[in-house]
């Protein structure tokens, strides 16, 4: 009879946790865990904004049209800046494609280009700056062969901050060229790439 009844017991004991487990369970359903991918984009020129100083070579009616292609493709398709008159630098900028998805987070923003100077007779080194938005980074100095140059903005320059997702939609970007002498400044190509999260 004892042992009966310990048998109820443990029944009864048994039925009241699995009872609790799945009330619990209710309570609290387990939370699925948001999965977080770090990603690259790559924002490419759809539409020219500033261009006077610049001039095309067998490109379409528009100047970004000679530069969204492949990036190691040393065409004839290019735009470029012809000496100056003076010292100063000159802008080309383009209207940059939205991206197609909203990140998370933008980890930085990356203006790649590739360009040159080609040889000629010169009495000082041509210079260019890569251009985000209105800011521009530290002076680069072409060699006479295409060559792939970038500089990548960690935070957004205008606020000193983190990039945001907003920050990417109609994003701009281009280049600046200061060649006061003989050399001209050539650009074959441009792309923006933005890592973040997704
Ligand atoms: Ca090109």
């Amino acid at each position: 009879m004892r042992l009966k009844l310990n048998n109820i017991y443990l029944g009864i004991f048994i039925g009241v946790m699995l009872s609790a487990m799945v009330v619990t369970f209710y309570m609290f359903p387990y939370e699925e865990i948001e999965s977080e991918e770090k990603t690259t984009i790559e924002l490419i020129p759809s539409d020219d904004i500033n261009f006077s100083d610049w001039a095309r070579a067998e490109c379409g009616p528009h100047y970004y049209q000679c530069i969204y292609e492949d990036l190691e493709n040393d065409d004839s398709n290019y735009i470029w800046l012809p000496p100056g008159s003076k010292e100063e630098y000159r802008d080309v900028l383009f209207i940059l494609d939205d991206p197609i998805i909203t990140l998370k987070q933008v980890t930085n923003i990356t203006v790649k280009v590739r360009a040159c100077s080609p040889d000629g007779a010169k009495e000082e080194t041509e210079k260019m700056k890569l251009i985000i938005n209105n800011y521009y980074s530290p002076a680069i100095e072409p060699t006479g062969s295409w060559t792939n140059y970038s500089y990548t903005w960690e935070n957004n320059p205008s606020t000193d901050e983190s990039w945001q997702a907003e920050d990417l939609v109609n994003l701009r970007a281009g280049l600046s060229g200061n060649n006061y002498n003989l050399r001209e400044i050539k650009l074959t190509y441009l792309v923006v790439i933005v890592k973040g999260v997704i």
